[in-house]
């Protein structure tokens, strides 16, 4: 991947962008130490030796003029978030400094670290395997408690470490297998049926059940998906408002004002929600407001939690059409709250549901509970195992893919050479998840993940 070379020594500003009262600046590679030392200086102005897993204040040279007193600190291979030779600079946070010590570490020979290039040193280097490369991405990303719970759990090792394990014991009887077709004269069985028919079907439930996982894990990582729908005018862009604590939505007493859908988060107790307010659902001749309709079914459809509105005032008779015309629309996995509105003005006819009136931010705190609840009791009963990734869903159902065909050729009694093929295929692709097996475009789709300097 990239254009680097991978003997570089490459040097990059690891804080964000912009001025902070310190920046940190990573330098990796053979020559790291070599080139730290020639551009430092003690403040007795002796020449400096860095020793390992030591931090010294020094001064930083711009040829003979003082740049920056900063500290320094070298991390020396292979005991290092790169595994090679690492100094990292504290410097004082101006734009210019960081600048200059990057022109002068490439006057050194140094170049710059791509995106990423950093991690992708440390996986080459065996540090972490890629699946846990992938986690450091998300543990920089990661905007909420649980988000960033995951992305620590999978940094550890997660579920990779347990998959490695089984893609060991497979290789294993693979070999059995193809052991067996060097013998196929004498017709021998090397390869244990049963004990194999069992680690197919080991492998397949824990893979099965982390991709199912997919959805839940990619929902707590980018936020709960939760819809307000319900009949113009009930009061759905007033409890956005209230949720969001802030005048998202435009609110009027006319029906229909809200055309299309307005998203947007907010956190309880460390979990982010996306709340989606959505345009009133009645039938309607006018195009515009016909398209934001359609949108609200895409938004349902993509909501893990949906806050069913029906204003107090209205006969709850009349609102049985909306709970069957939702039901109809909705998957069973949803689940559903029924919001009662404009309590101050008058109190439903049922004793059914949660009784609010956003307009003056009653019932808002029991919503927020509501929700926070079903996160925890629904959505996260197996939080151990989620899956947040993309790349790793897709491999994991191909693999779920070859293991079937696996299993349905030892029910069929298939030769070993025609079982091994479809071993092979679920093994490459267990492989990609950690990293086992790796090809260039997965590794630059990885790491290109990063920011310059990660
Ligand atoms: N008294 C009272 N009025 C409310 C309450 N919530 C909303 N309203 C009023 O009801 C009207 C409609 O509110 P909206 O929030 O715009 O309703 P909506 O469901 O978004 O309407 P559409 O976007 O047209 O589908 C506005 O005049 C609000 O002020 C409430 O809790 N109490
Ligand atoms: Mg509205």
């Amino acid at each position: 991947m990239g254009k680097g070379n991978i003997k570089d020594t490459i040097c990059a500003v690891s804080t964000p962008t912009g001025v902070g009262g310190i920046a940190v600046i990573r330098l990796s590679g053979m020559e790291a130490k070599r080139m730290a030392e020639s551009c430092l200086k003690t403040p007795s102005n002796k020449s400096v030796i860095l020793k390992n897993r030591n931090a010294k204040f020094v001064v930083f040279y711009d040829g003979d003029a003082m740049l920056d007193e900063l500290v320094a600190t070298y991390f020396a291979a292979p005991h290092s978030y790169t595994g090679e030779d690492v100094v990292e600079f504290s410097c004082h946070g101006s734009t210019y400094i960081q600048q200059r010590i990057l022109q002068i570490l490439i006057g050194f020979g140094a170049r710059l670290a791509e995106a990423g290039e950093f991690t992708l040193r440390a996986f080459l280097n065996g540090r972490l395997d890629l699946s846990q490369a992938e986690a450091v991405a998300d543990l920089i990303d990661s905007q909420s408690q649980i988000a960033h719970h995951l992305a620590v759990s999978q940094m550890r090792g997660g579920y990779a470490k347990e998959l490695e394990q089984l893609r060991q014991e497979l290789i294993d009887t693979t070999a059995l297998l193809e052991l067996e077709l060097d013998f196929s004269e004498e017709d021998l069985e090397f390869a244990n049926r049963e004990r194999l028919m069992d680690m197919v079907v080991e492998l397949y439930s824990k893979v099965k059940r982390l991709s199912d996982s997919f959805q839940t894990g990619n929902a707590i990582k980018n936020g709960i998906p939760v819809a307000i729908v319900g009949r113009p005018n009930v009061g759905k862009s007033t409890l956005l408002n209230a949720l969001l604590n802030e005048d998202r939505a435009i609110v009027s007493d006319t029906p229909g004002t809200t055309r299309d859908t307005i998203e947007d988060s907010f956190f309880v107790d460390g979990i982010e929600f996306r709340i989606i307010d959505t345009a009133g659902l009645r039938d309607s001749d006018d195009p515009l407001e016909k398209m934001g309709i359609e949108r609200t079914y895409k938004a349902l459809e993509k909501s893990s939690i949906i806050l069913l509105l029906h204003d107090s005032q209205l006969p709850f008779e009349e609102f049985k059409d909306d709970i069957e015309a939702l039901a109809n629309h909705c998957h069973i996995d949803k689940t559903i709250l029924l919001v009662h509105t404009k309590c101050d003005l008058c109190k439903p006819d049922i004793d059914r549901g949660l009784m609010t009136a956003a307009k003056n931010g009653k019932g808002v705190e029991e919503i927020k509970r509501f929700l926070v609840k079903t996160v925890r009791e629904k959505i996260l009963k197996n939080t151990d195992v989620l899956l947040t990734n993309a790349r790793h869903y897709e491999a994991m159902n191909k693999v779920l893919a070859a293991l079937y065909e696996v299993r349905k050729g030892m029910e069929a009694d298939l030769t070993p050479d025609l079982l091994v093929i479809d071993m092979r295929d679920a093994l490459y692709h267990l492989g990609t998840i950690t990293g086992k097996v790796s090809s260039d475009d997965v590794l630059s789709s990885v790491f290109s993940r990063f920011c310059v300097g990660k």
